[in-house]
């Protein structure tokens, strides 16, 4: 791929062809893992004949599908699973790299074995299932089980504001894995992502470098230190945009292009 020469894009039918908008979805486009709304299909679709418009979540395209609806592929000239390790081009399919590749099956081995011990010694009121979720571009860990209802999910989050589950969950990781060169993101509610190092969502920018944008805007809702869109948020190359909700999204996006 390093040596493959990428001709930009032409996104001439846009109002401001050299300008993407990047958005983060949960709390940025739709509440925490519910779906988006018409007001906001609307906003996007408007928008979309002013400028380039891509998503990138910590989340897998299933949830994203769930989300932003069916039509995703074709709706966003981008769309950016799991930090961009999944990731489209107008419908069509990105190479990218793997974690398992990244890590190898014995190394990985240790540590789910390591996580499923450390989740079954977890003293919590709720537990249901999937504790490990296996992705392209990272894993996902859950003490509670990706698959609680919603109120759980709700329960857990404010259970592990008080005890630090999460929290105390990653530096047992960090102590035991020293080597690993992984980085642990807790970005959602009820868990927390493992990626190698640098696949944060900056790993997105790779997929659009060749295009140069003048003007990439980010919005996201965990731009803080240690919040899963701290990294793009403050990146150079980026313009980035602190949202406290979808409602604020909409706002900003009326002041910049409306
Ligand atoms: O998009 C933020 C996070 O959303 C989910 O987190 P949770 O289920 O804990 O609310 C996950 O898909 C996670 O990977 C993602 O980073």
């Amino acid at each position: 791929m390093t040596n493959t020469i990428i001709a930009p894009s032409d996104f001439s039918d846009r109002i401001h062809p050299d300008t993407i908008c990047l958005f983060d979805v949960d709390g940025t486009l739709t509440p925490a893992r519910l779906e988006i709304t018409e007001a906001m299909e609307q906003t996007l679709v408007e928008l979309r004949k002013r400028c380039v418009v891509g998503f990138v979540g910590g989340s897998d395209l299933s949830k994203q599908l769930e989300q932003l609806g069916p039509n995703v592929l074709k709706n966003f000239d981008y769309c950016f699973s799991e930090n961009g390790l999944t990731a489209y081009k107008m419908g069509v399919q990105l190479a990218s790299q793997s974690f398992i590749e990244y890590l190898g099956e014995e190394r990985y081995k240790k540590l789910a074995n390591f996580v499923l011990r450390y989740i079954a010694d977890m003293d919590i009121p709720v537990k249901r299932g999937t504790f490990i979720e296996f992705r392209n571009g990272m894993i996902n860990i859950s003490p509670i089980g990706r698959n609680c209802s919603h109120p759980e999910r709700n329960e857990f989050e404010k259970f592990d504001l008080v005890h630090k589950l999460r929290e105390k969950f990653v530096a047992a990781l960090q102590n035991e894995f020293p080597d690993y060169g992984l980085t642990y993101s807790i970005g959602g509610q009820i868990s927390f992502d493992v990626f190698p190092t640098g696949w944060d969502k900056t790993y997105c920018l790779r997929h659009i470098e060749h295009e140069n944008f003048k003007t990439i805007h980010f919005f996201g809702d965990k731009t803080f230190k240690g919040g899963n869109d701290y990294e793009l948020f403050s990146d150079s190359r980026v313009t980035g945009h602190a949202v406290t909700s979808p409602v604020h999204t909409e706002q900003i996006l009326r002041e910049l292009f409306f």
